[in-house]
Order: C-alpha cells, then sequence, then structure tokens
C-alpha cells in the first residue's frame, strides 16, 4: 500500500484527490489548520475512514511540516496547500508569499532532511497565473511567464524552487500548471461558483442581483475532479517533468454566467459595456422578467487583473494519456448549478421549518 501526504485536503482539490487516492488503495494523510471551526464540509465524509488519517500541520510552520513529514513518511507528496485567491492576495501579499513561495520550500526541505529525497516523490500546485500578462494563446509549457499579481508572483517561486530542488539534489519533484478548474465543492467566492450560487439564489426568489467584476475575463475552465487524476498521473510517470493541464477551450465570465442562468430557467441578455453593463432577464419567472439581474461593480476588479487564459494540454495529452476533453464546458456549468438549486432548495426548506415554527410557538400548537 502506498502511502501519500496531500496538503491543503479541506480545499476543492485535496478533497478530490483524497477520495481519488483512496479509491486506488493508497493510505492517504492529510494536512489541517487549527480552526474555531470544527466542520471540514468537503472532507466530512472521509473523516473516521479505514486509511484516512489528518494531522495537524501549517505551511508557514517549518517545525509542523517536518513533523508530519518525518512521522507519515510518505511516498508521494501533493502540496496543495495555499492563500489561493488572487484577490486577496493584494490585501494580504505576504501572508501569501510565506505560505506560497517559501511554504513550498518548507515542504522540499522537509523531505530532504527526513531522508527522503531519493524515494518521495512530490507534486507542486502550480498555476496558470504565471503566464499572467499573458505573452501568447493558447500557453504551454515553454510560454514566457508573466505573473500578475502578489498571488502569481509567490507561485513562481514554487515552481522555481521545485526545478532548483529536482536539478539540485535529483529529486522527484514537479510541477502540475493547472488553468482553472471549478466544481460544486469550489470556494464560494471565486466567480463561477459566486454565478451558480447566485443564479441559484435569484431563481428561487432569495437574492435579488449579482454583482461581478471584470465580465469579459477569459478562462479556461475545466472540472476539478478530472484535474487530480491529472495529478497523480504525473507523479506516476516515468520521470519527473512539469505539464500544462488545461481543457484547451477559452470562454468569458459573461458566458459562464448567461448559461447559469439559463440552466436555472432565466434568460439573461447583457446591455452597455465596461462598468455600465448590465444583464437583464428577458425570459424566465414572469416576477424576474424586465429586471436588471447581474450588474458592474469595481469592488471586484483587481489592480491588475489577468484576462487571457487559454491552455495547451497537448502535452499532457500525449505523454500521460489524460483527455482533456472529458467534462464539456456546459457540462461543468450544469454540474454546479443542479448542486447550487438544490443547496439553495434545502436552506429554504430549513426556513419554512423555522418560519412555521416559530408561528406554532407563538400560538401555542407546540410548546
Ligand atoms: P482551496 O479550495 O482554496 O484550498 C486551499 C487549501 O489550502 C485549503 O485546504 C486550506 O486550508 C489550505 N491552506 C491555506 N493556507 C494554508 C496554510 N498556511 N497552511 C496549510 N494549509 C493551508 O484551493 P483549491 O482550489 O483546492 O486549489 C488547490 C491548490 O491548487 C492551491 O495551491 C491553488 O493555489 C492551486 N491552483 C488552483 C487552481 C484552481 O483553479 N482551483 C488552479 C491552479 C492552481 P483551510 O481549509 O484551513 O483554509
Ligand atoms: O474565479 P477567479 O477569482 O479565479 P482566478 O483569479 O482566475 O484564480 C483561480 O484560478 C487560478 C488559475 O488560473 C488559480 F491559480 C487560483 O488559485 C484560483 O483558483 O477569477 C476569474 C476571473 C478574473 O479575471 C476576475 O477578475 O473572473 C474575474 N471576475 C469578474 N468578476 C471575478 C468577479 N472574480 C471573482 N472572484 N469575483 C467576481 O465578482
Amino acid at each position: 500500500m502506498k502511502t501519500a501526504l496531500i496538503t491543503g485536503v479541506t480545499g476543492q482539490d485535496g478533497s478530490f484527490l483524497a477520495e481519488f487516492l483512496l479509491e486506488k488503495g493508497y493510505d492517504v494523510h492529510g494536512t489541517i489548520r487549527r480552526s474555531s471551526v470544527d466542520y471540514r464540509e468537503r472532507i466530512a465524509h472521509l473523516e473516521g475512514r479505514p486509511h484516512f488519517h489528518l494531522h495537524y500541520a501549517d505551511l508557514g510552520d517549518s517545525m509542523s511540516i517536518m513533523q508530519v513529514v518525518s512521522k507519515v513518511r510518505p511516498d508521494e507528496i501533493y502540496n496543495l496547500a495555499a492563500q489561493s485567491h488572487v484577490q486577496v492576495s493584494f490585501d494580504s501579499p505576504e501572508f501569501t508569499a510565506d505560505v506560497d513561495a517559501t511554504g513550498v520550500l518548507r515542504v522540499l526541505e522537509a523531505v530532504r532532511l527526513c531522508g527522503l529525497a531519493p524515494t518521495c516523490r512530490i507534486y507542486q500546485a502550480s498555476t496558470s497565473e504565471l503566464y499572467g500578462k499573458v505573452e501568447e494563446v493558447p500557453q504551454n509549457e515553454n510560454t514566457p511567464f508573466h505573473p500578475y499579481s502578489p498571488y502569481a508572483v509567490a507561485k513562481l517561486y514554487g515552481y522555481w524552487i521545485v526545478r532548483e530542488y529536482r536539478e539540485a539534489y535529483n529529486m522527484f519533484c514537479c510541477s502540475g500548471i493547472l488553468f482553472n478548474h471549478e466544481s460544486e465543492r469550489r470556494g464560494e467566492t471565486f466567480v463561477t461558483r459566486k454565478i451558480t450560487l447566485a443564479a441559484a439564489r435569484i431563481a428561487q426568489g432569495k437574492q435579488e442581483k449579482l454583482y461581478l467584476g471584470n465580465l469579459s475575463s477569459l478562462r479556461d475552465w475545466g472540472y476539478a475532479k478530472d484535474y487530480v487524476e491529472c495529478m497523480w498521473l504525473i507523479l506516476q510517470h516515468n520521470t519527473p517533468e512539469d505539464f500544462v493541464i488545461a481543457t484547451g477551450v477559452q470562454h468569458s465570465v459573461r458566458e459562464f454566467c448567461y448559461l447559469a442562468f439559463r440552466h436555472t430557467g432565466i434568460e439573461l441578455k447583457f446591455e452597455g459595456e465596461g462598468a455600465d453593463e448590465k444583464g437583464i432577464c428577458i425570459s424566465g419567472p414572469e416576477n424576474l422578467v424586465g429586471k436588471t439581474l447581474v450588474e458592474v461593480s469595481s469592488d471586484f476588479y483587481r489592480p491588475t487583473d489577468v484576462v487571457n487564459l487559454w491552455g495547451d494540454p497537448t502535452k499532457a495529452r500525449a505523454e500521460l494519456g489524460w483527455d482533456p476533453a472529458r467534462t464539456p464546458f456546459e457540462q461543468l456549468v450544469k454540474i454546479m448549478v443542479d448542486a447550487d438549486m438544490a443547496k439553495v432548495a434545502v436552506e429554504r426548506a430549513g426556513d419554512e421549518v423555522r418560519t412555521n415554527l416559530a408561528e406554532y410557538l407563538e400560538k401555542g400548537i407546540v410548546k
């Protein structure tokens, strides 16, 4: 039985990867951080299962990383932990650098100092944000980097320190340069999830309007569940190499928004430009027709924004046998909207029960 250590197991990717590796028969260890909230929604269903273990560790704390690596002595490490929100990195640049840049070094050094360099394979969660202010489209493994946020600059250090340890110490460490990947487990402040949740709430009368930033931004969006398989494939390859993981298809935030609303039964028409652009309901529930449901707010503009990400997955397809087209864009949007429609319906049912209960208590029907 192989042993894997996943940093960031509570995140979107960490939770899917843990499920994937357990399915493959791995003994899976994950790192968690102390928090005042003990419920870990994405991995609650795995906790207590045989071969799934959790350890406290923080990427900002080298001693905790050393402890967990020396205790677990993993065959494979998936370093997914990060401050992963680009906009937040403008507000917390130092924290982002500590975790997303120096944190990678801490993991590599822990492996080396524990004497695991010859045996332990390491996957580093790198990102298409490295291409930033893009110098060519689509982007592949040879495209020059131009990071365009504190997050991307920190991740660039992570990318290079991984290469350095590979060359200097002959370690099997690789970066997956992953383009945006989304799912029903995506954090609620990333644009796709923000849209699917808002569309579901608006369709069910729980929200009036959705405010977004740059609607023209272009992304290559895939399904996170497909992408975690690639992380594993990268570590099973016969040589340590870096790979671009993407679908090879690009869409705008506006298109995502249009499709998500359409899937809830609301047809939007976008009018105006830039900060004045609006998404108006042209068909759907009677009470919404004619209403502006989407507006632009400069609160969601970034000091520098990456607007043209489009990946070329040729190498991953040829060398890893990975299929970039497994979950097409429309299906991804549907998966996310369906999940959020169900989530909002459950929330509404809870509201109804609470309202009825309050009324029954007031009338003395229940005591
Ligand atoms: P996510 O949902 O935000 O998860 C991030 C994980 O990192 C969480 O488990 C979080 O723990 C943990 N973490 C944050 N700071 C930490 C620290 N100081 N020490 C230890 N753990 C810490 O991110 P994701 O979407 O799954 O992405 C996984 C990785 O891939 C990240 O490194 C991200 O930068 C990278 N990436 C993501 C995408 C994408 O489109 N999703 C694309 C390219 C690269 P808590 O739950 O305690 O906060
Ligand atoms: O969903 P986003 O916040 O994702 P972003 O910035 O591309 O970063 C994600 O993908 C990266 C891979 O390329 C990862 F490395 C990173 O960890 C993270 O997972 O924003 C996507 C685009 C941006 O151009 C943003 O300006 O959508 C635009 N956008 C427009 N309105 C918005 C909004 N983004 C957010 N978060 N919220 C908005 O209201």
